[in-house]
């Protein structure tokens, strides 16, 4: 019998697009979207939703009862910018929200979750150069200490109570179909949007800053692909490592040149470039491809292709 399955953020910029792959798989009618408003009113008329708080915890159960719900995906979260603007507000939506699904979990109310970590978890004294599964995680952001912290809980919930949760540590993701929002990686998607409006973009992360990346396509596969393996393959249950490209705002920028060679780009490094300097360049996800078969198919000329393309369609339609 096929999974019924409650999304919890699901306007966001990974929501969003993990709403429409688990109605393809799944079915529409077994896939209810959820948030905390009607911001994606696409999305809101597309399938079962419901406006949902994160941190509601009857709310959320009664919404399991009612639409009897064995699966979660919670991707509701602040992220690293607006974490530091508001530290309380990041801690209490990121970490309230889990408690509140792994309990439902412990409790039997549901099966499975999924949930979100980042390689925000690593910070300054992380080795930055394809960085091991298991390794020091002493961010230096309110996001990553969520995120770092939330992986301690989903791997305690599994020992101790038998949960099934599963957790991805996902780069900065790249997707033309939803904005991301409070972001460090952020640059990367305005990036193609000002290529396409205005020919020029303005970088708030310096040129040579090498981060961890990945394809919205490739991220939704990653998602899909750890929640269909059989429990005995998942080894990792805080979170596992994953990557695709790492690239630069200098390497971004000639790949769009290379289709659109009169692109400018400048940059004006802020806040945000701090968070990106602890974090590291690069990721070792050995143990994602040998547990559940990862692997991308998005580099970043391809990527860059497909954004390109499918943002003209967008503004120049
Ligand atoms: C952020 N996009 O920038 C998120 C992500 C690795 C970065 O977690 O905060």
């Amino acid at each position: 019998m096929s999974s019924k399955i409650l999304i919890i953020g699901a306007c966001g910029q990974i929501g969003t697009e993990l709403t429409t792959k688990l109605r393809e798989l799944h079915g529409v009618d077994n896939v209810i979207a959820s948030d905390i408003n009607t911001r994606k009113l696409e999305l809101v008329n597309a399938g079962p939703f419901v406006i949902l708080d994160a941190k509601n915890f009857n709310a959320i159960k009664d919404c399991c009862i009612n639409h009897k719900v064995d699966t979660i995906y919670l991707m509701a979260a602040l992220l690293s910018a607006t974490g530091e603007k508001y530290p309380m507000e990041a801690w209490d939506l990121n970490m309230n929200s889990l408690f509140h699904v792994l309990n439902l979990a412990k409790s039997g109310q549901i099966k499975k979750v999924f949930w979100p970590s980042s390689i925000a978890v690593f910070g300054p004294t992380t080795p930055t150069k394809n960085t091991p599964q298991h390794t020091i995680c002493e961010p230096t952001t309110v996001y990553g200490i969520t995120k770092q912290v939330g992986e301690r809980w989903c791997e305690y919930y599994h020992d101790k109570y038998g949960v099934d949760v599963r957790s991805i540590r996902y780069p900065g993701i790249i997707s033309h179909k939803a904005m991301p929002g409070g972001g460090t990686t952020d640059y990367a998607v305005e990036i193609y949007h000002e290529a396409i409006k205005e020919g020029k973009y303005e970088s708030f992360l310096s040129e040579d800053t090498n981060l961890p990346m990945m394809f919205m396509d490739d991220a939704i596969k990653a998602t899909t692909q750890i929640m269909a393996a059989p429990a005995e393959d998942i080894t990792i249950r805080s979170s596992y490592n994953l990557s695709a490209i790492s690239f630069t705002p200098k390497e971004i920028a000639e790949s769009i040149k290379a289709e659109m060679p009169d692109f400018k780009m400048t940059y004006k490094p802020d806040f945000r470039q701090a968070i990106a300097d602890s974090w590291p360049s690069s990721i070792d996800d050995s143990v994602a491809r040998k547990d559940w078969n990862w692997s991308h198919d998005f580099d970043l000329e391809k990527m860059t292709s497909e954004m390109l393309t499918q943002l003209k369609k967008k503004y120049q339609s």
